[in-house]
This record gives C-alpha cells, structure tokens and sequence, in this order.
C-alpha cells in the first residue's frame, strides 16, 4: 500500500492532484485543515495501480510482524478491502462536508440536499434542483423543490387518441425484475378498468413453465394466449389477435451483457415493426448498473420506463437519474406482487411526491 500526502489551497484541487498521481482507485485515509490555511489528504493506492511510477523507497529493516498483522494473501485482500471501504466511507463524509460548506450562506437549502442525498439522487441533478432554489425574496422552499422536479420527472403520454388497433407493448429487461408480473397485472388493468379487448403473446420459450407462467394468468382472466419462438410465429400470433385492442407480450428476461441473446430478440420483436418497446428495471438496483442497462437496451428504441419493485426499497433517486440521463419517461411503477393491484401509472405528482421530504420533516421555510 502507498501511502502519500496531499496539500492544496482546497479540497476540490486537493482531490483533482490525488487523482492526477494515484489515479482512480486511490482511496482516501484521512482529510483536514492546513492552519495558515488550505487543505491536506492522505491518499492510498495499492501497488501497481498508481500514476506515480517513482522508484519505491528501499525496504526496511524486517520486523516483527504485529499480531493483528497480515498473515497470507488473503488476509491481505482482507484488509485491502477494509482500507477501501473506509476510504469510500472518508470521501462520501468529504462530499458531504463540502456540500454542507457550501451551504453555509444558505442553511435552510441543507436539510433538503441531505434528504435529496439519502433518496440518492445524482450530485449533478441535486445541484439543479437545488439552485438558487432560495432566491431572493424567500418563498417556499418544498413548493419550488417539487415544481423543480415534476418538470424533471417525464412521463409516458400514453398512445394518441388516432393510433391504430390494436397497440402492441412488448415488455424488455433483464431477469427476474418483473416483467411476466407486470404483463398480467396491465393485462388485468386494461381489460377491467379500460375495458379494452387484451390478448397475451409470450416470446419466453428460453425456460421451461416460463411460457406456463403467463398461459396461466391468461386462464385466470379469460384472454387469449399465445406462445411464439421466432418472428414468424410472432407475426401470426399478433396476426391472430387482429380484433383485440392491445396486445401484451411477454420476452425472455436477458442480461444487458448478453449482446447475442438480446440481438435475436430485438430480430425477433422487429417481425412487427408496429411493436412498441417498455423497458422494465427494477428500483432498488445500482444506478450504475441501471445505466450499463439502459445503454444496453437501447437498441430496442423503448418509448417508456416501468419501474418495479418501489416496495423493496425507500431510495427512488434512480428513478430521476435514469429519466434525466435517457430523456425516456416512466409509464407505469409496481409496488407489490399481488396481481393486478400492485401497479400505478405513472404521474409527474407521484413520482415527485415520493421523492420529497415526508411531511412532518424538519424544513425550513423561507
Ligand atoms: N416485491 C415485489 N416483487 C415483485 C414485483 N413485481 C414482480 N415481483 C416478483 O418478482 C419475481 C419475478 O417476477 P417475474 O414477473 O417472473 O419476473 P420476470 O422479469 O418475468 O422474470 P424472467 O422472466 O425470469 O426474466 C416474482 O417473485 C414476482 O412476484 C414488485 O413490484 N414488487
Ligand atoms: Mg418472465
């Protein structure tokens, strides 16, 4: 491990020299004040991964080894990790502390930043939110936050008033995030609320009973099912359903790496070029792994998000992220696993609504 230290008149250049010299996957020990002013880190970097190829300091004389010493590789790893995550841990506080200073001219923006934070919303898109949100001549604080937001928040118009009959929605996404789920439970929606005609396709012939799972929501409400394998057979599957108003398919779950699998999809879906594409993520995943899987299926042109299982989390930052990063709006959200009435279209006021602060919150009011 090198250890180096860091001295710059603040923290964002003190950052940006760490980053010059050790790289990326420098890791931060310890930060502080300078007393004649200005700012030091002490950075860490494993061998090997540093910028700074100057030559190592000769060893030192063996010593003892301490008992809590490493005593193998795998210790070693271990306490690689260990040193990383409080690294993670000091730079998170950092960010925190330099965003908080930041505030220090006006403090009744804090407590919204940190609630912003916790619903881990992206830095970039806090600022936004946040700018000059105080103003001159006060106001309300939460009633700018949540007009600020609803107008980031986009969501999905519906089809227009002319479109052709029947619409054809196919749902995409990776595995297990719930799109067999969520074709019965707009299935279901559909047919009992809107009262239209709903047939059901299944590309998902990948798994054996995954053709099954859907065959059985369709017995349950009484709509045609059918199960094709190619394009042909989706072509005269929807074909088939002509007098029905929208048409529901459901597709094998793919993993955004998986170029091949998702390239004879897309062929398979390009079979009726009137398809419209939902691409369906679930809520409580990594934002990073929620982009990787946006740009991923991409290639399906999706007119809408649906996002998924908002039970299993209380961080719905992702939701903004994504939409302000792809410019795609969000048609509908689940929040159970109960058919159908686990599903919710998606509206500017809900969503902003779960993104601000609870009412009862400690806010300030300008
Ligand atoms: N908690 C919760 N679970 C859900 C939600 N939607 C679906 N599930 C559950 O997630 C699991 C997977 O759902 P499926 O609908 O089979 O997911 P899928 O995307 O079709 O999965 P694959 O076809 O295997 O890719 C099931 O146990 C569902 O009950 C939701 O909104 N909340
Ligand atoms: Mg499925």
């Amino acid at each position: 491990m090198k250890v180096k230290r860091f001295t710059a008149a603040d923290m964002p250049q003190a950052m940006r020299e760490v980053r010059k010299v050790l790289g990326p996957d420098a890791v931060i020990l310890a930060t502080g004040r300078l007393p004649g002013g200005g700012v030091e880190i002490t950075a860490a970097i494993e061998p090997g991964l540093a910028r700074d190829q100057a030559p190592a300091p000769a060893p030192a004389a063996p010593e003892e080894p301490a008992q809590a010493a490493p005593q193998g590789p795998g210790d070693l790893a271990e306490l690689t990790r260990q040193v990383r995550d409080l690294g993670q841990m000091v730079a998170r506080h950092l960010v925190l502390s330099e965003a908080t200073q930041d505030f220090a001219g006006r403090p009744e923006v804090a407590p919204l930043f940190h609630h912003l934070r916790e619903q881990e919303v992206a830095p970039a898109l806090i600022a936004q939110l946040l700018d000059d949100l105080a103003g001159p001549g006060g106001g309300n604080l939460l009633g700018r936050l949540a007009i600020r937001l609803k107008k980031m928040l986009n969501v999905y118009p519906g089809p227009g008033p002319g479109q052709a009959r029947p619409l054809v929605w196919a749902l995409v996404g990776p595995t297990g995030v719930g799109k067999t789920t969520t074709v019965a439970k707009l299935a279901a929606n559909h047919t009992l609320k809107h009262r239209l005609r709903v047939g059901l396709i299944t590309l998902d012939t990948f798994r054996i009973a995954a053709a099954e799972q859907l065959m059985v929501y369709g017995r349950l409400m009484d709509l045609e099912t059918k199960v094709a394998a190619n394009g042909e057979e989706y072509a005269r599957a929807v074909a088939e359903l002509a007098e029905t108003d929208l048409i529901l398919v459901d597709t094998v779950g793919r993993s955004p790496r998986d170029q091949g699998n998702l390239e004879e999809l897309r062929a398979i879906l390009a079979a009726v070029p009137e398809t419209v594409c939902h691409l369906v993520l679930a809520c409580p995943t990594r934002d990073a792994d929620l982009k990787a899987t946006l740009e991923s299926f991409g290639r399906f042109a999706p007119q809408s998000l649906i996002f998924t299982k908002l039970d299993e989390t209380s961080a719905y930052g992702v939701i903004l992220n994504q939409v302000a990063h792809s410019g795609w709006p969000v048609s509908f959200l689940t929040c159970g696993q109960r058919v159908p009435d686990d599903l919710e279209a998606a509206t500017r006021e809900g969503l902003a609504r779960r993104l601000m602060p609870p009412r009862g919150e400690p806010q300030v009011v300008a």
